[in-house]
């Protein structure tokens, strides 16, 4: 049986900053975060960059074209570290996922950036089994208990075979099964997905994850997947922890925290739930990352200096993904894009030390 990939007792000197991470060893994806987070910097990573971004989206010809549009490149001339990708649809036997983006794109974009040496991670935000509405169906406090019971059994164990296909079919250049991110269900410790706090008991959140861990790591035998945790922010260190599927299972302690007020409330807000999660990533010998952030809009143009970097500063944490620029729904977006009010200051935070994009792990 799988457990969560070991890190060493031993903690991390610090050089930079005051707090400790703990050393881990085995896979190269877990070093490169860790090493990071030990010297004080972290992998920038934005959801859905490869596959398109303001006003415009990926190639047609998936077989022939070049994988290489990116807003993030567009402005700074280097990739993402980190590039998200979300599974929604999968589930479905869907050919695109819940934005529109082919499967067949994914998978290459995700095997791309992963050659380049680049790190993937996945999210999931699948359909309502119950009602068949969307993730954010929250109709039914039945759905979690239903799968649970056995009553969706049939059902939801096909939704997870064809994640679990998906993931198996992502691969290293040479064949090998490529180690990725999976990040299933997120924010849990709110009530706007089915899967939220309100809708099940914290056993069937568990069983849920029970069910998710058994068949992607069991059944299939994906060992390389690394398990993302990663509840909305704003909970306290003890909410945080109070439907955590183990240290067994998780590698990742990540928080979800956007901006919706100012960007001093943010960084504010964002340093608090920081300030615990270091502390349990040290109890826990596990690394921390911010796994979605972000400014709808981006209205402060300084956002990512004095905005993310900032909220970041002193905290050992690996790395930090801004969501989607989507292609089709004017001003939501959370990355840079040519034009942007904020392009020169991300080209101004690509320059810092502490933030690292593909060509500086490689
Ligand atoms: C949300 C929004 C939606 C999108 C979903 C999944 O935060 O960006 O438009 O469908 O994420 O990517």
């Amino acid at each position: 049986m799988h457990q969560a990939h070991n890190l060493t007792l031993a903690l991390a000197t610090m050089a930079i900053i005051s707090c400790s991470t703990p050393t881990i060893q085995k896979t190269s994806t877990l070093e490169t975060l860790q090493k990071a987070a030990a010297s004080g910097q972290y992998l920038y990573g934005h959801q859905d960059d490869l596959c398109y971004g303001h006003y415009w989206t990926h190639p047609t010809d998936i077989e022939r074209d070049k994988i290489d549009r990116s807003d993030v490149y567009s402005v700074c001339g280097d990739y993402p570290a980190i590039v998200g990708f979300d599974l929604g649809g999968i589930e479905m036997g869907d050919s695109k996922n819940l934005d529109s983006v082919d499967f067949r794109f994914m998978r290459k974009a995700a095997m791309e950036h992963i050659a380049r040496g680049g790190i993937v991670t996945f999210s999931w935000h699948p359909r309502n089994p119950l009602t068949k509405g969307t993730a954010w169906d929250v109709s039914s406090d039945q759905v979690v208990s239903s799968i649970v019971k056995g009553e969706n059994q049939e059902l939801f164990d096909l939704w997870l075979d064809r994640v679990a296909d998906f993931l198996s079919t992502i691969k290293n250049p040479d064949g090998t099964q490529a180690e990725v991110i999976f990040r299933p269900w997120h924010e849990h410790m709110a009530s706007w997905f089915w899967w939220g706090k309100d809708l099940c008991t914290k056993e069937e959140y568990l069983a849920l994850w029970d069910k998710t861990y058994k068949c992607i790591n069991d059944k299939y035998g994906l060992k390389d997947i690394i398990w993302a945790y990663s509840p909305n922010g704003e909970i306290g260190k003890e909410n945080y922890m109070e439907r955590y599927p183990g240290d067994e299972i998780v590698d990742l302690l990540g928080v979800d925290l956007y901006q919706f007020g100012s960007v001093e409330t943010f960084v504010q807000k964002l340093r608090n739930d920081l300030s615990f999660i270091t502390e349990l990533g040290v109890e826990h010998n596990k690394i921390i990352v911010v796994s979605e952030t972000g400014s709808e809009g981006i209205k402060d143009a300084n956002w990512w200096t004095s905005g993310l970097n900032e909220a970041l500063k002193g905290f050992p944490v690996a790395y930090a993904l801004t969501w989607r620029n989507a292609c089709d729904k004017i001003g939501h977006f959370y990355g840079p894009y040519p034009g942007a009010d904020c392009e020169e200051d991300f080209k101004a935070f690509y320059e810092l030390d502490n933030s690292l994009f593909l060509n500086d792990i490689q």
